[in-house]
């Protein structure tokens, strides 16, 4: 194969509620496979206010800390682990900036969203931030080791 040395990075996407609200899991989770990364954990749950609380620690002193985590425990995200070559920076780069109305068009938020408190998708900003995320929304079971294969079916 050609996989190099940097193909097994991961990071952490989720899919925000108003994402799954709007039916966009499949149109969002479709662009990430189409472009070359594999999906290894996946699961859609109700995050607890504790959970949410500690995804968002960094931004616990600021003014919209509170709405964002009543927002996050609103209702279903979808939390996923996506494995590949550069996978957190290339992730952040598709997704687009914080405000979607900055977010060029061929982005996720560029093409799918206008409100920054309503931005549908979070990826992970730094290789020790996936680390972090990853283990506070998965346990090590239920994330796959996942070996491409060669078969006639792929
Ligand atoms: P996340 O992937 O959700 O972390 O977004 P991103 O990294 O692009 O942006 P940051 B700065 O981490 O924002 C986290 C969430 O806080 C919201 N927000 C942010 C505001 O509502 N107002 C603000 O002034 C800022 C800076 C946007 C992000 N989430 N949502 N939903
Ligand atoms: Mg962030």
């Amino acid at each position: 194969t050609t996989l190099n040395a940097d193909s097994k990075e991961r990071t952490y996407i989720m899919l925000k509620p108003d994402a799954v609200n709007r039916r966009l899991i499949g149109e969002i989770l479709s662009r990430f496979e189409k472009r070359g990364y594999n999906v290894v954990g996946l699961k859609v749950l109700t995050p607890s206010r504790e959970l949410a609380e500690a995804h968002y620690a960094e931004h616990k002193e600021r003014p919209f800390f509170k709405g964002l985590v009543d927002f996050l425990t609103s209702g279903p995200v979808v939390a996923i682990v996506i494995e590949g070559d550069n996978a957190v920076a290339t992730a952040r780069t598709m997704i687009g900036v914080t405000k979607p109305q900055a977010s060029a068009p061929g982005t996720i938020r560029g093409d799918l969203s206008i409100d920054v408190g309503r931005n549908i998708i979070h990826g992970s900003d730094s290789v020790e931030s996936a680390r972090r995320e990853i283990g506070l929304w998965f346990r090590p079971v239920e994330i796959v080791d996942f070996k491409p294969v060669d078969h006639a079916w792929v």
